[in-house]
């Protein structure tokens, strides 16, 4: 079901054209519009998500909203989180997520997703798997034909333990696919300083130059059969809907 509106200029408060910071914006405050008091709201991390943040602490601290639990996907979501006054619990205290609100780095026509350029993939994929709804709010720049093909990376987040050895059998998986590379996600360059997760783990990053080819359930379930890997960013039939901010001034929900 597709969904479109049109959002004038003025109704965004800005006479300007709008920037890729104002369709994130527009996306996040629509998505908080479906939060109601009383609910469990998965937090999500990531620029767009952070606006999402702000509006809630703002509706929260107005007392426009009342009674929210939000439970964070990242450390950095969860200092955000405490920061704007949204009160914080976890999935063992609440197992029942009433609704996820969280950003993504592509989006493909059937909803599915590459998430995971920020390196919290894992909990993300907990908490919006564990939500009765789950909402991706982007703007029109991260929708694709197919994942992979924005060029941005597919992460796959890997235990430290002989981190080498299970990249080498992700490169086995792929070997043989035009235009596919993968490489560990370093914080400056240097495998000595890997980029660490807030689950102490690491990151190989996929990509495939001309998108991921083939039925992504095997690819998916052949990379999680791989030992020492712990999770990858794609969220397949996840998403129950997008919220997509577009430069021409329309919101479309798609779900
Ligand atoms: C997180 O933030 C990630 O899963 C995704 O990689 C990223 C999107 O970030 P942004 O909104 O900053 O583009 O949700």
């Amino acid at each position: 079901r597709l969904v479109a509106e049109k959002l004038s200029a003025a109704a965004t408060g800005s006479p300007a054209p709008l920037s890729q910071e104002d369709l994130k914006r527009i996306a996040a405050h629509r998505a908080v519009d479906l939060v109601e008091s009383g609910m469990v709201i998965g937090l999500g991390t990531g620029s767009t998500a952070a606006h999402a943040l702000d509006r809630l602490g703002d509706l929260i601290r107005r007392g426009v909203l009342r009674d929210i639990v939000g439970i964070p996907t990242s450390k950095k979501t969860e200092a955000h989180a405490r920061a704007v006054g949204i009160p914080l619990s976890d999935l063992d205290a609440h197992p029942f997520v009433d609704l996820a609100i969280d950003g993504a780095d592509e989006v493909d026509p059937y909803l599915n997703l590459v998430k995971g350029r920020g390196g919290s993939l894992l909990r993300e994929k907990m908490i919006e798997g564990a939500s009765r709804r789950f909402v991706v709010i982007v703007d029109e720049t991260k929708m694709v034909n197919v994942l992979g093909g924005s060029g941005l990376a597919v992460p796959v987040e890997v235990i430290p333990f002989c981190w080498k050895f299970t990249l080498g059998k992700l490169r086995q998986l792929f070997v043989g696919i035009p235009g596919f590379d993968l490489k560990l996600r370093t914080d400056n360059g240097d495998e000595k300083t890997p980029s660490v997760t807030d689950n102490s783990n690491y990151v190989v990053d996929l990509y495939f130059e001309n998108g991921i080819s083939g039925d992504l359930v095997e690819i998916s379930d052949a990379i999680l059969k791989i030992v020492g890997v712990v999770e990858h960013g794609m969220f397949l039939g996840m998403a129950t809907s997008v919220i997509i901010a577009g430069k021409e001034g329309g919101v479309t929900v798609i779900e």
